[in-house]
């Protein structure tokens, strides 16, 4: 019938025009976020985030857009999930949890055992060895199977070196003996065998005392079979202290020991004022960090210790330093978001 072509013909040319007007020829297609650029190349890219924050509705929006991956800042220490011996709490964490459940995001635990952010239970008393070893089994077991095939990597021991590579003289080193990272390893190894177990530290980036300490410590565990699977090396660089330049070879070499490697806590900060001229060299130093961990297999991923310079722990530790990140504090994306980007292919 004549009348009800006329009437297709007439909603067809309605819908074309809509459909033209939602999408016009010359829109652009979404730029793909650092998430799904690293991804092309089988690695995350996250970022940092902490609880205080869950209340900045822009921030979110950028967190759980661009970023693949998260680790919750100060949620899974043990003064906060452990704050009365035996009494755990996990709220702050399950918040971080929930956001990247929502968000697809993968998740890193941090941390188990470190010589900070300690409940004062636990060091304003001295213990015996066999009454630390349970306290810390039972910290450890119980966060893990808390979590239990959540997350997929633990620092199960955090920043256990001295510069010179000789052991932190930390309650647990000084009560337990060095024998307490193998202990924390396996324990946490038998509540989830599926987390990858990773050492975890700063200062480590380039070969030298402390990285050749881990070295010698991972190959050493490896003969003993002990279930260390990752090396975190955190990446917090100063622009006037200088670029690793091997960077690639050292995690090579660990890669080389059959563990991955992962960029845990990467910012880049610089003296304030910052310039255009520290922001460009800033931007070079995130591309060509990211360009070494694109260059190693075992590389899993690389995660910025927050992306915004509203957020960073820099200025509160480093007076006078700062712009460690790479988005600005009013969330605009620095030369050195451009700079990854254009690594990763975007
Ligand atoms: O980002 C964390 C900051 O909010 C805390 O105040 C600080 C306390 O030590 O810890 C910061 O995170 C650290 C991380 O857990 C381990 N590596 C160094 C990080 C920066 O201090």
């Amino acid at each position: 019938m004549p009348v009800s072509r006329h009437l297709i013909a007439l909603s067809a040319a309605v819908c074309l025009a809509a459909g033209l007007a939602a999408a016009p020829a010359t829109a652009e297609p979404r730029p793909r976020t650092l998430a799904e650029l690293a991804k092309k190349h089988h690695k995350y890219f996250g970022s940092a985030t902490d609880n205080p924050e869950f209340t900045d509705a822009a921030y979110l929006k950028l967190l759980g857009s661009e970023f693949g991956q998260t680790t919750p800042g100060n949620a899974m220490k043990w003064e906060t999930t452990e704050p009365r011996r035996g009494v755990f709490d996990f709220t702050a964490a399950e918040e971080v949890m929930t956001f990247a459940k929502a968000h697809h995001q993968k998740v890193r635990g941090h941390t188990l055992v470190w010589h900070n952010q300690l409940p004062a239970w636990l060091t304003e008393r001295s213990w015996t060895a066999d009454e630390l070893r349970a306290v810390l089994k039972n910290h450890i077991q119980t966060e893990v199977r808390h979590f239990k095939g959540r997350v997929i990597h633990w620092d199960v021991v955090n920043e256990a070196f001295n510069e010179d590579g000789t052991y932190r003289e930390s309650l647990f080193y000084k009560t337990l003996g060095p024998g307490y990272i193998a202990d924390a390893l396996r324990w946490a190894h038998e509540i989830d065998p599926h987390a990858k177990l990773y050492l975890n530290d700063y200062n480590v980036d380039g070969i030298g005392p402390k990285s050749d300490a881990y070295h010698s410590l991972i190959k050493q565990l490896k003969a003993d079979g002990v279930p260390v699977e990752g090396f975190g090396i955190q990446g917090h660089l100063a622009l006037q202290y200088g670029f690793p330049a091997d960077v690639r070879q050292n995690m090579q070499r660990f890669a080389d020991l059959g563990v991955e490697v992962a960029v845990t806590e990467l910012d880049i900060r610089m003296p304030l004022p910052a310039t255009p001229e520290k922001l460009a060299t800033q931007a070079t130093w995130y591309a060509d960090y990211v360009k070494a961990c694109l260059a190693v297999e075992k590389c899993v991923g690389v995660t910025v210790w927050d992306y915004t310079d509203k957020y960073s722990w820099i200025p509160s530790v480093f007076p006078g330093e700062g712009a460690a990140l790479p988005y600005d504090e009013n969330l605009t994306p620095k030369p050195a978001y451009h700079a990854i980007r254009k690594v990763l292919g975007g």
